[in-house]
């Protein structure tokens, strides 16, 4: 600590002081409040299922005319704006930032598209931002622009939905993707076959269970993804498709899902949704986005749709389509249960990295390890990078399971 002092500049010296200052005045407010139990959220994901274990400078610029990553804004960019996800990844991520004393701004496009962030970036760059988290809206399109931040020694995290491996220091992820992939088939399955969520097994010991016993028709699933090229999006779809290979779902549930997209937007996920439910094809949509869960859960619920819904979404915006109780009859709603992680706090992780890159030289390598401090209820936690393919990474956590036995808690929180 002493040595990481005396080796800062003046300005992360002084920083530092307020960091400290200011830690030292939040962990006062939160002991005012009582003190407070750490979350287990883990326990709402099947038991068993434990995540894989896994393993920027901002030195001064010296042309004056160039931009500069001392001094300025720390800049976190979501896929477009009015997405509740984005903006609760954001609280997590500037509550954690200036409780250290750094400034933070929320800027992300009107429009879900990679033309959108490009432009909104460069004008950022130009004026001189510290630090980019990012949430991205593609795969390609981006290198000049994080290019002109390199150069500038503006250190790029990429969350949620990945950024280029040349680019950032390294791609902090929700949670495992196979896994949520996984799990996600399994809802649908389980919830098309009328089984409640199972709290005392996983979910793939109860599809391979029923698949077992089952001789119906084949179980057909659609997706309600946000856009085409969205990386995130694309990884999970990925990831039902590889589930879907297993023996068990043979001649049972059709490999092939039937994908629509919303964009993001919700009078696109609309219209989406309704396609839908004019085609009467699939028994059970997937809408792994916030966004189209909440709009097909409207969609189909006024409609009276036979086609149940599952996903990942918020449980404040899908309270209306889902049980809020546990005596309530889960099957009473269009989406009986659902899934997602704890969006705030992996804003805050993504917060920690930016501010070890800032501090401690933390590059994202393969092995690195970067601590975050107590948080809201979250205590202190040490995040080792691991490399997948060819990118590093951080995990922040682990899908939760949202059903009748856990909404009431959660509504409130996100
Ligand atoms: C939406 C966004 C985001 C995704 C969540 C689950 O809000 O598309 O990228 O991760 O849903």
């Amino acid at each position: 600590m002493l040595n990481s002092i005396m080796r800062a500049d003046v300005c992360i010296m002084m920083k530092k002081i307020l960091a400290l200052m200011l830690s030292v005045s939040m962990i006062a407010g939160l002991a005012a409040c009582g003190s407070k139990e750490t979350e287990a959220p883990a326990t709402d994901a099947p038991a068993t299922e434990a995540p894989a274990e896994t393993g920027g400078d901002d030195a001064e610029a010296d042309a004056p005319a160039a931009p500069s990553a001392e001094g300025g804004k720390h800049v976190f960019m979501f896929k477009s704006t009015g997405n509740k996800f984005g903006d609760l990844m954001y609280e997590g991520y500037s509550e954690y930032m200036n409780a250290l004393g750094y400034e933070t701004e929320y800027d992300s496009p009107a429009e879900t598209t990679v033309a959108a962030q490009v432009q909104m970036l460069d004008e950022l760059i130009t004026q001189g931002v510290a630090s980019i988290v990012i949430s991205t809206n593609g795969d390609t399109g981006y290198d000049e622009i994080f290019q002109k931040a390199k150069d500038a020694g503006i250190p790029i995290v990429s969350i949620d939905s990945e950024a280029s491996v040349d680019y950032r220091l390294a791609h902090i992820n929700q949670a495992e993707v196979q896994d949520i992939g996984s799990y996600l088939v399994q809802a649908a399955v389980l919830i098309t076959l009328g089984v409640d969520y199972p709290e005392d097994k996983t979910m793939e010991e109860v599809v391979a269970e029923q698949l077992g016993s089952y001789s119906g028709d084949e179980i057909v699933l659609g997706v309600l993804s946000a856009g085409i090229d969205t990386p995130v999006q694309n990884s999970w779809i990925a990831a039902m498709e590889t589930e879907l290979a297993k023996d068990m779902y043979k001649g049972k549930v059709s490999p092939n899902l039937d994908k629509k997209y919303g964009n993001d937007d919700p009078v696109e996920s609309t219209t989406q949704a309704n396609a839908f439910v004019a085609e009467a094809k699939v028994d059970c949509i997937i809408s792994p986005t916030t966004v189209g869960i909440a709009a097909a859960g409207q969609v189909l619920k006024q409609a009276n749709s036979e086609i149940k819904l599952t996903g990942l979404g918020l449980p404040s915006e899908m309270q209306s389509f889902m049980p809020n109780a546990a005596e309530d009859d889960a099957f009473a709603s269009v989406c009986p249960y659902m899934m997602l992680w704890d969006v705030i706090h992996l804003g805050a992780v993504a917060g920690a990295a930016i501010d070890a890159a800032l501090t401690n030289g933390w590059a994202g390598a393969d092995g690195e390890t970067f601590t975050m401090a107590a948080f809201r209820d979250y205590a202190e936690e040490d995040y080792t990078v691991y490399t997948q393919g060819d990118g590093t990474f951080v995990l922040a956590g682990t899908p939760y399971i949202f059903y009748k036995g856990n909404m009431a808690e959660w509504i409130s929180k996100l």
